[in-house]
């Protein structure tokens, strides 16, 4: 409770605080009662309705109110059928390694619930809308490979953002969806992270994963290293999941000027990515550049010279990313990523209807029911009305081929660059961004060494450099953190090293470390870790369990914030996504069930005007009774 006073501080927010904070501030030493659950909720709607989602700053909030997305018209009792899950349980890892290379038929993984909305809306989509319709994925669409639908940025923006626990959404939906196959995307020693952790955080934290629902990890390396991708795909291993190795595809095989990505680039890490044991070998094309011939030849070689399944995922950035799916399928390739149609396009994965469509009365269909397709994706369509502040909606764009953007980091940079009020000024930052690839000598570019480079290009743009200036010794620069980090090598190395004179420019005197940052930073102590998380929450030791330890060794700020939130305001999750973002308005009405079975109707009834300038008293109903919220006004 003390912490999540210190943390709710609107001086300790706005960073302006001494030393002398605790004892200057008496008021951190009262303690709110700890209130009920329907309490919290209130307190939540108050606040929303005096001072707004902080989500919502700065953002259009849409025409209210929102229409309910569409569930599909089928009953939920009917039986759940067999699915890839059920296959890989009968026929063990190697069995169903085996099935998927003689399996005919096209398989597709669908990654609504991860990469789409994370290159779409910013990964803002809730637990709450995946959780209505994952029950209907479960009995529609058992021809399904797999569910994307965990890891890369949603774990830290579920808690940053959204105030709900990433684990509990896993948790759920392995529930809902028993028979298909969940897959998560890992930053192997970065994990679900920015950094690299220690080889025992990286274990346990997939561990967790493996336990609480993850069939099949993608796990790749922002800079292809395999070396440092070890430890991640030896404890998948571990788990006994599917360990997917991932090559990150960048520049383009057929280019003479940029031999450092050639094919033979591309065999040598498929190799090493075959010796180190994984199951399947996935493709990773997270900018979308790999063009439709490079996608052929590169499938067609990988296929004769490692024996694993190949998986291919890209983005549409260029519009033109179907194109390349079909050149991989002719290839032989085993596995595509595609999302649900209204979720697909642009920076997302291409339309997963469509390609089903096009596959249709051919030897490669991919026995995905169109209907059924059709009925989900007409459900997302909704859902993605309720996100329209996030959605970024921008045209497709060849200029994809120069900057070479992740589809996730494009939508979020654009976003950054427009709240920094450089809206007008995007050629040039996507110009800096190519530039400061050139200097770094021409890197995998993929979080995060994609948001290293992403750093550097808004640096140069605000501070109206110029790539001269940026590598000119002459030059005096304060250099963003991250990249200060990354050309240490704290985030790895790629194969031929960084060019030594920019990277001697950058660390200053500081010599670059030898090796593989994991091998040097020493095992986090994680019962006394345990023991500090307890402390700081005020709880007895025993409460804290493995998920829990798991988020605050990942993301120790983000976690306490979350912890002191829910605190005051409970489990949002379960509110209704139109209500989370844009609150109750007069007279509305929202059922939230709370527990199953357990409902608590929340009517607001009215708001008062602020008398002092400082408080509003909000009116509500909560189950009939009449309820009034005070609220502090927002400075
Ligand atoms: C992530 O790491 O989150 C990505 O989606 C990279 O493409
Ligand atoms: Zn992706």
């Amino acid at each position: 409770l003390f912490l999540q006073n210190v943390i709710l501080h609107p001086s300790f927010n706005k960073g302006n605080y001494t030393t002398r904070f605790i004892d200057s501030t008496p008021e951190l030493f009262k303690f709110n009662k700890p209130q009920d659950r329907a309490s919290k909720l209130l307190a939540f709607f108050g606040e929303v309705a005096v001072n707004g989602n902080p989500e919502m700053a700065g953002r259009e909030i849409p025409k209210l109110p929102l229409s309910t997305p569409i569930l599909p018209d089928i009953k939920l009792q009917t039986e759940i059928p067999q699915g890839s899950r059920d296959l890989l349980h009968q026929l063990g890892t190697d069995g169903f390694i085996d099935w998927i290379k003689q399996n005919p038929s096209t398989l597709i993984t669908d990654t609504s619930m991860r990469d789409a909305h994370q290159s779409l809306f910013a990964t803002r989509m809730r637990s709450y809308d995946m959780l209505a319709i994952a029950p209907y994925y479960a009995r529609m669409l058992p021809e399904l490979f797999s569910i994307e639908c965990w890891g890369g940025a949603t774990f830290d923006t579920a808690m940053r953002f959204l105030k709900e626990d990433p684990w509990e959404r896993l948790i759920q939906l392995r529930k809902a969806i028993p028979n298909t196959l969940l897959q998560m995307l890992l930053r192997s020693s970065n994990a679900v992270g920015y950094t690299n952790y220690a080889d025992n955080v990286v274990q346990f934290f997939v561990k967790q994963a493996a336990d609480n629902g993850i069939d099949l990890f993608r796990v790749f390396d922002s800079l292809n290293w395999v070396e440092n991708m070890r430890v991640a795909i030896d404890a998948v291993l571990e788990s006994g999941k599917l360990c997917e190795g991932t090559i990150c595809y960048t520049g383009d095989i057929f280019d003479p000027n940029r031999s450092k990505y050639s094919l033979n680039y591309y065999v040598k890490l498929a190799k090493q990515l075959e010796q180190a044991g994984v199951h399947m070998l996935g493709i990773k094309d997270m900018s979308g550049v790999c063009r439709p011939e490079a996608a052929r030849t590169l499938v067609k070689t990988l296929k004769e010279e490692v024996g694993m399944p190949i998986h291919f995922h890209t983005h549409d950035t260029s519009g033109i990313a179907a194109s390349s799916v079909f050149s991989a399928l002719d290839a032989g390739c085993d596995v595509v990523d595609a999302a649900m149609d209204a979720l697909s396009g642009m920076t997302s994965q291409p339309n997963l209807g469509s390609i089903v469509a096009a596959l249709e009365h051919t030897p490669r269909e991919t026995g995905l029911n169109r209907e059924s397709l059709l009925a989900i994706s007409n459900y997302w369509e909704g859902v993605r009305t309720l996100y329209k502040p996030f959605d970024v909606n921008i045209a497709g764009t060849s200029d994809v081929y120069n900057h070479e953007m992740p589809g996730g980091q494009y939508t979020n940079l654009r976003e950054q660059a427009r709240a920094m009020g450089l809206s007008e000024r995007w050629p040039e930052v996507s110009k800096a961004y190519r530039d400061v690839n050139t200097l770094f000598g021409d890197i995998v570019k993929v979080t995060p060494t994609s948001k290293v480079v992403g750093d550097l290009a808004i640096y140069m743009v605000v501070n109206n450099l110029t790539i001269a200036e940026v590598s000119d010794p002459a030059h005096e620069i304060d250099f963003p953190a991250s990249v200060v980090s990354m050309m240490k090598g704290e985030l790895g190395f790629p194969p031929d090293g960084f060019p030594v004179a920019i990277q001697n420019r950058i660390l200053k005197g500081e010599t670059p470390i030898k090796g593989r940052i994991g091998a040097l930073l020493p095992a986090v102590d994680l019962e006394k870790t345990r023991q500090t998380l307890a402390e700081s929450l005020n709880v007895p030791v025993t409460e804290i369990d493995d998920k829990q330890l798991a988020a605050y060794l990942m993301y120790p700020k983000v976690y306490l914030d979350y912890c002191a939130y829910l605190n005051t305001y409970g489990d949002v999750s379960k509110i209704p996504t139109t209500n989370f973002f844009y609150g109750l308005q007069n007279q509305e009405e929202v059922d939230i069930e709370i527990e199953k079975g357990k409902v608590i109707v929340i009517r607001r009834t009215g708001k008062a005007e602020s008398n002092d300038g400082e408080k509003v008293e909000v009116f509500f109903e909560m189950n009939g009774q009449p309820r009034t919220i005070p609220v502090i006004l927002a400075g």
